[in-house]
């Protein structure tokens, strides 16, 4: 066990924000490489920090975390934050835990959406910034041009002079190389300038080891031998291993409840580890485990123990910290049991108890999500921040051996003044000129916006719109298809407005199974001109299952099972060679977007059928026109 006292002026405590994929994580990798966290008989993988299946399998962070890196003398706590805006909570949170923030800026993407939204969040706060210009090796990189962006963006997010004048490193994450000046690029090997940079510019923390104990929980993680751990950086006093402590959350009815315990899992991060630690020094970042039901916001106090005198004691809940504002969910989808007729054949966990059970856990780790009970047994509501934070935890729950039908995701109303609100986004696209047009007539049908166009004559064009969240699902497939998959989209929450009017969803009809058996490749060859088929030949359907997307914008009854006739010769024609045109296989993502009302995601270990809400051919509601 390690007495992990530091000295204040010894401790820096810094976050690293971008937007998605401009190299956070990567750059994390070697900055714990090169601090000489690891043994030399440890290798590190590329994207250490991303140590969940999905997010190694997707190539993109999903959840805030802490490390920690010893540079000469200096502690430094990093924070690696994720970049797609569905988790942009997240980041908000975690900079209340540091003092200064590296903004990792793309050298040929430059600033986006998501490094807008962080930036500001950290100029609010009063951090401060270096700004890394990352991936300069790129060929299309245009690090000067971009440095100027950069910085016209702090002056148009009202940045004081001082938070102005930022220091600037370049950057080569990937290579684990950084330099003061392009020209250096040659010389440096290493992370050195940027290491020197956040000793130099990022001060120490801002607290006062001599009061009372006050921290505020920022982070959870979790570890297979310890269980929860709660994070948060040590605002006032000290947390030693035995003192009396106590933990301020909300009761049901959102009033502060205390209850005391005595410190026993405590621990402070080294690399990758978190370590035990006897004692955890005010403005380090400390880490407690065994604490029941500690969430993100509730606040760590001192506690007056037995040695204390009667007239020496004080109120624990006077030391409480302000709680963190979670932002509001926007959007909402429906989770239900699944009751298709080929449910249960390969889910563990299928009745809505477990579904309950599993929903509700979720909620108690991410702060984002929030449940709730609908008056049917069999079906829950999630609220949430956007579609991957849905399909992300529908993708976990299918390994978990899961099974259950998603609904359309709703987006979330506000009523102000007896008005009805509707979130609003900014979209921001960089899209090949030849699809200007097209594009620009897809987003305005959708009640957006047109406010900004940027054409520097390289064949490309920014457009940016706001348009109301809505308009946005099913929007982004067929974006890719206009843009024959050149198209960059980037989106950002832009608050509230009153409601734009209707927005239409889909415009394309569904192909709709009408019976039950097997796909066959007879039966769904006459329908590949109809429209794009979902499901290959030889799998199992079902009557109101919907195996396509239809060209007209009425839904089509079908029957893919068709097989043709046998007769008793053995003929050679070209029916037995029918070769299906590969179908548009359905994805979590996809299949959300592509839903409409009155149809479900149906979610298995092993398949995602699309389907309609009632089953029956007969029974579908009279506004849908069948043929
Ligand atoms: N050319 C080049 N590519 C880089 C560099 N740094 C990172 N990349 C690549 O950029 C991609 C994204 O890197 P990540 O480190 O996962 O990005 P991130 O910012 O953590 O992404 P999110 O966490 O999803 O927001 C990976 O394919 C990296 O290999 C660099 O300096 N140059
Ligand atoms: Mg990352």
């Amino acid at each position: 066990m390690s007495s992990s006292a530091f000295a204040l002026n010894k401790i820096r405590n810094i976050a690293i924000i971008a937007h998605v994929d401009h190299g956070k994580t990567t750059l994390v990798d070697h900055l714990l490489r090169q601090a000489g966290t690891f043994r030399s008989n440890e290798t590190v993988g590329d994207r250490v920090m991303d140590s969940g299946d999905l997010e190694r399998e997707r190539g993109i962070t999903i959840q805030a975390k802490n490390t920690a890196v010893l540079y000469k003398d200096y502690k430094i706590n990093i924070v690696d934050t994720p970049g797609h805006s569905d988790f942009g909570g997240e980041v908000e949170r975690i900079l209340s835990m540091v003092d200064g923030v590296c903004l990792l800026v793309d050298a040929a993407e430059g600033p986006l959406p998501q490094t807008r939204f962080v930036l500001r969040k950290a100029l609010e706060r009063g951090l401060k910034t270096i700004v890394v210009i990352n991936k300069i090796d790129r060929s299309d990189a245009r690090a000067q041009v971009v440095l100027n962006e950069v910085f016209d963006l702090y002056i148009e997010l009202g940045a004081n002079d001082e938070q102005c004048d930022f220091p600037v490193v370049y950057a080569i994450a990937r290579e684990g190389k950084a330099f003061y000046k392009l020209e250096d690029r040659e010389t440096s090997d290493s992370l050195e300038p940027l290491y020197a940079t956040i000793i130099k510019h990022v001060p120490h923390p801002n607290v006062n080891p001599e009061a009372k104990l006050q921290l505020s929980i920022a982070n959870l993680s979790y570890s297979e031998y310890l269980g929860r751990l709660a994070v948060g950086r040590i605002q006032s006093g000290n947390l030693k291993v035995g003192a009396m402590a106590a933990v301020i959350s909300l009761d049901d009815a959102g009033n502060p409840k205390l209850r005391s315990f005595k410190v026993q899992g405590l621990f402070t991060y080294q690399g990758l580890k978190q370590v035990p630690a006897d004692e955890v020094s005010s403005g380090d970042i400390a880490v407690l485990s065994g604490i029941e039901d500690i969430t993100i916001g509730d606040s760590i106090v001192a506690f007056p123990d037995s040695s204390v005198s009667q007239a020496d004691r004080w109120d624990p809940l006077t030391l409480a910290l302000p709680r963190m504002k979670i932002d509001e969910p926007t959007l909402q989808v429906e989770w239900r049991v699944n009751d298709s007729p080929l449910a249960g054949r390969e889910g563990q966990h299928v009745t809505s108890r477990k579904l309950r059970e599993r929903l509700i856990k979720e909620t108690m780790t991410n702060v984002a999500l929030r449940f709730k009970e609908t008056e049917n047994a069999d079906r829950f509501i999630l609220m949430g921040r956007g579609e991957l934070q849905m399909a992300i935890l529908a993708e976990q729950m299918r390994r978990e051996g899961f099974e259950f039908a998603l609904g359309q995701p709703q987006i979330l109303y506000k009523e102000e003044n007896g008005e009805t609100h509707e979130p609003m986004e900014l979209a921001i696209l960089d899209i090949p000129e030849f699809s200007q047009g097209t594009i620009t007539q897809m987003f305005q049908l959708r009640k957006g916006m047109l406010m900004n166009i940027i054409n520097r004559g390289s064949g490309r064009v920014r457009l940016e719109f706001k348009i109301p969240s809505r308009g946005l699902i099913g929007l982004r497939s067929r974006f890719m298809t206009e843009t024959r998959g050149e198209g960059l989209f980037n989106t950002m929450n832009a608050g509230y407005e009153p409601f734009k009017g209707d927005v239409g969803h889909r415009i394309n009809g569904a192909m709709v199974c009408d019976r039950s058996g097997d796909t066959n490749s007879y039966g769904m060859d006459g329908l590949q001109e109809r429209g794009v088929l979902f499901v290959p030949e030889r799998v199992a359907a079902y009557e109101g299952m919907v195996i396509g997307e239809c060209n007209k914008d009425q839904d089509l009854w079908v029957n893919p099972t068709k097989a043709k006739q046998l007769t008793n010769f053995r003929t050679v024609n070209k029916d037995d060679a029918i070769v299906l045109t590969p179908p548009r296989l359905v994805t979590l993502e996809r299949g959300l977007e592509w839903i409409a009302d009155d149809e479900l995601l149906e979610v298995t270990p092993k398949n995602l059928r699309i389907r309609k809400k009632i089953l029956a051919k007969n029974g579908q509601p009279k506004s849908k026109k069948i043929e």
